[in-house]
């Protein structure tokens, strides 16, 4: 499957590029610095242009001199891209799976969500976080992204009118429909 309705929100899989969605905030798997990198990061701020690295520059300046925590995540404009805003948010590091990474996981997708509800954004936009250069594996990291944006989703009725996941290889993108159904028959 690859939809699942949660009261008036739609949880959606899609497979693409996230810099190309047409939602109100797109999610950011960023570093700790906020200066970008590879993957989703690279891709955002290349077609977002430089006012989202100096906004991030700003942010670490004013609040986070030392770095974004892992787990926690922030919000600037979205520079060039269709989306108004980019949230970005910082996933745990792969090491095994012993040192707190499934909790840092779901944080950086909870707090997202509830950033993206501070602002009043009700359409959303997620990579696949940390499945890439940070190595946890997205066979686990799959069914805690689903899990948790089904609570989140679940604890703001009405607050988002869609979440969308948007996976990059049709590996991934399979990889993420088989673990919504099996949280769907769960339900
Ligand atoms: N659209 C959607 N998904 C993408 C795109 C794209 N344009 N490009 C890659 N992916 P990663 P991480 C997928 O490495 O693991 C950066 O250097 C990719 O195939 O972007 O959280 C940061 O600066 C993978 O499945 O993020 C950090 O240093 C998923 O997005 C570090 O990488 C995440 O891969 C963060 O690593």
């Amino acid at each position: 499957m690859d939809t699942l309705q949660i009261g008036n929100t739609t949880l959606r899989l899609v497979q693409g590029d996230i810099t190309e969605q047409d939602v109100e905030a797109v999610v950011n798997a960023a570093n700790s610095s906020l200066m970008g990198g590879g993957g989703v990061d690279g891709a955002i701020h290349r077609r977002g242009g430089p006012r989202i690295l100096a906004a991030c520059r700003q942010i670490r300046t004013e609040q986070y001199p030392d770095g974004l925590p892992a787990g926690e995540a922030v919000i600037t404009t979205a520079g060039e891209l269709p989306a108004r805003w980019v949230i970005h948010t910082v996933g745990p590091i792969w090491t095994g799976g012993g040192n707190g990474e499934e909790k840092i996981l779901a944080a950086a997708y909870r707090n997202s969500l509830a950033l993206a509800h501070q602002h009043g954004l009700r359409t959303v936009a997620f990579p696949s976080i940390s499945t890439g250069a940070y190595g946890f594996p997205i066979t686990l990291a799959a069914p805690i992204a689903l899990r948790t944006v089904r609570d989140e989703v679940q604890a703001r009725p009405g607050a988002f009118a869609e979440v969308r996941f948007v996976l990059f290889s049709e590996a991934d993108y399979e990889t993420y429909r088989t673990a919504l159904e099996v949280l769907a028959k769960a339900a």
